[in-house]
């Protein structure tokens, strides 16, 4: 605690899973006087934003929820396997409204500066609206997917219909009857594909690697399953919590490679016939993320899947990945079969790139333009690090957060990073890749502990540049033994124009990262130091 007098005790940035459940901790479990700036004008983060049609989790319906809140378990039920983005929106604004939060939140206030005062270890959040506070923390819970990537397309101005990224769809855009184009068929192209061919007139994808997607299984849910699951939570949680993914399924514990090829077979039909990406690639053999050839095994059985659906067999071998099976797995239910519709057509940008936007729609380097009403970029997101390098975040000796990450974003255990004394964030560079919610519960409960003990001590916690350096060479290391750093993706920072691929989480998954953190508990609070707040500068 400084001498000096803040505004606040504690100041949280963004409205997500994650900021919400922090401001919650800070003021009702330490009493600390917080205020949380949010830009967006509702809160529910990526679920405010991300509004397209189609939009939906791919983490089923049970997992997608807090697990802090025991009543809220039992009263708030779900009736299609996967939670829709009005679902999720819904039940954030359900958790702001039974926990008073709103008195605490300021929406439509971007926070542009956050500065270190390094005489009295004060920080000072300086908003868009000119207006500055001071507080003693500050956690920064900016979101992994929040800043959009939007592609540099020629011509973008001229086109005389919408263009539109998902991650800030209008409320008043219909693509009912449309012509539609999309850029992109990541998670979110393909979940905007499936549901703009049911609507569309003519929907056109611009496709530039093609994508491994297993159906999702997503439907309505069996009379009983929503009690089945509420009578026994606090074991669900349990084994959540002590998996590698934290998508609330048993991972498997053999690896493809000691299976015969029959046998490799049933599993992964019967995994195709279940659905969810994440089951597919973590519940049918543990070995598909380390081991070259079972995750060509499982790459192969999805290739033949595209080759059964698909009619057409150029189209067919357009849809095709080349690459390992080693993005975020994706999950829909129908995806491949869009492409047999009549009025969906593929553009393979590698075979056929687009040159420029024109008033009419996209034109390909064949010469034909491709007329549209409507051009959605799915392009995704500058993931993870990117919220941050957009603020002017200043730590000690006027480094900012931007300089200090030059080489690469990095922190420790995801939650400090240093030269930020009692600056934290949830789901920094660096953290686990799995569910998130269960994560960022993990998160916010350490960062709590840390304000806990710094208010119990009058005191700054802070990690240090070299346990920082062993945090991300760990992660690092543990990256490079997967098959996901062998291609590009958001995952490495290798998917905006510009940006220096890197590690960006710590894949070794969320059983491991909470013994991580136990132990840094366990061991009076390992790779942080604890120093008395400097006296205000005058006394
Ligand atoms: P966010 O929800 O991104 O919230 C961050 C907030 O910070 C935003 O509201 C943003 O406006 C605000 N903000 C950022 N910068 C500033 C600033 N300078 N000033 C003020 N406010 C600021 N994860 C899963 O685990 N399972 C899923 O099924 C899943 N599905 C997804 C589907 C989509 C379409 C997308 C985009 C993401 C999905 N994710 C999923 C990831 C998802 O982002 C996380 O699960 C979770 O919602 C993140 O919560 P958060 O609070 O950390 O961040
Ligand atoms: P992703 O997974 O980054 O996908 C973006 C897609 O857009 C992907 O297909 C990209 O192709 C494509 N893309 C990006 N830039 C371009 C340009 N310039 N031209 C053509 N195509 C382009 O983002 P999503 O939003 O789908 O998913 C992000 C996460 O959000 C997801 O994992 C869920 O957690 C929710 P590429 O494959 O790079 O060739």
């Amino acid at each position: 605690m400084s001498a000096k007098t803040t505004d606040l005790d504690a100041i949280v940035v963004g409205a997500g899973f994650a900021g919400l459940y922090q401001l919650y901790a800070l003021r009702e479990r330490l009493g600390l006087r917080v205020r949380l700036f949010e830009k967006g004008a509702g809160v529910g983060g990526t679920w405010y934003w991300n509004r397209y049609p189609g939009a939906t989790s791919d983490t089923q319906s049970p997992f997608y929820r807090y697990s802090f809140d025991a009543e809220l378990l039992q009263e708030w039920g779900w009736s299609r396997r996967y939670v829709g983005q009005a679902d999720v929106l819904a039940y954030l604004e359900e958790v702001v409204r039974r926990h008073d939060l709103g008195r605490d939140i300021r929406l439509g206030t971007e926070v542009t500066g956050i500065v270190l005062d390094e005489g009295d270890g004060t920080w000072t959040v300086t908003t868009a609206d000119g207006a500055s506070t001071t507080a003693r923390y500050v956690v920064t819970a900016l979101g992994v997917l929040s800043t959009t990537n939007v592609p540099d397309i020629p011509g973008m101005d001229t086109f005389a219909g919408r263009v539109v990224h998902t991650a800030e769809w209008p409320d008043d855009l219909s693509i009912e009857g449309r012509r539609v184009g999309v850029i992109g068929t990541g998670s979110t192209g393909t979940q905007l594909i499936v549901a703009a061919a049911r609507s569309a007139s003519h929907l056109t994808v611009f496709q530039r690697n093609a994508q491994y997607c297993v159906p999702s299984g997503d439907g309505p849910v069996e009379p009983g399953e929503v009690e089945a699951y509420q009578a026994r939570y606090d074991e669900v949680w349990a084994q959540v919590r002590g998996s590698q993914v934290g998508f609330g399924f048993d991972e498997a514990t053999t690896p493809a490679s000691a299976a015969s090829p029959q046998e490799r077979e049933r599993v992964f039909q019967e995994a195709w016939d279940r659905g969810n990406g994440f089951y597919f690639m973590f519940g049918t053999f543990n070995d598909l993320a380390t081991d070259p050839a079972s995750n060509e095994a499982a790459a192969a059985f999805i290739r033949r899947k595209i080759a059964e659906i698909v009619d057409d067999p150029q189209t067919a071998r357009r849809l095709t990945p080349t690459q390992p099976y080693a993005k975020r797995p994706l999950c829909n239910q129908g995806y491949y079969e869009v492409f047999n519709q009549d009025h969906v057509e593929l553009v393979s940008l590698p075979e056929n790139p687009i040159v420029e936007i024109v008033p009419e729609g996209v034109r390909t380097a064949d010469g034909v333009v491709h007329e549209l009403d409507v051009l959605v970029l799915a392009t995704g997101f500058d993931a993870v690090d990117g919220s941050y390098r957009r603020l002017d975040l200043v730590g000690r000796d006027g480094v900012t957060v931007d300089e200090h990450w030059r080489d690469a974003p990095t922190s420790y255990l995801g939650v400090a990073t240093a030269g930020f004394p009692n600056l934290f964030m949830v789901l920094g560079p660096n953290g686990p890749f799995t569910n998130l919610v269960p994560t960022i519960e993990l998160q916010v409960d350490f960062i709590t502990s840390l304000v806990e003990r710094a208010e119990a001590e009058q005191a700054t916690v802070e990690t240090s540049r070299e346990v920082e350096r062993r945090w991300s060479a760990t992660c690092r290391e543990i990256a490079e033994a997967t098959v996901f750093s062998r291609v590009d993706s958001w995952l490495f920072g290798a998917n905006v124009p510009g940006k220096k691929p890197s590690v960006l989480f710590y894949l070794a998954g969320i059983a491991a990262y909470r013994g991580v953190l136990a132990d840094v508990v366990a061991d009076d609070l390992r790779g942080f130091s604890v120093r008395p707040v400097p006296a205000p500068s005058g006394m």
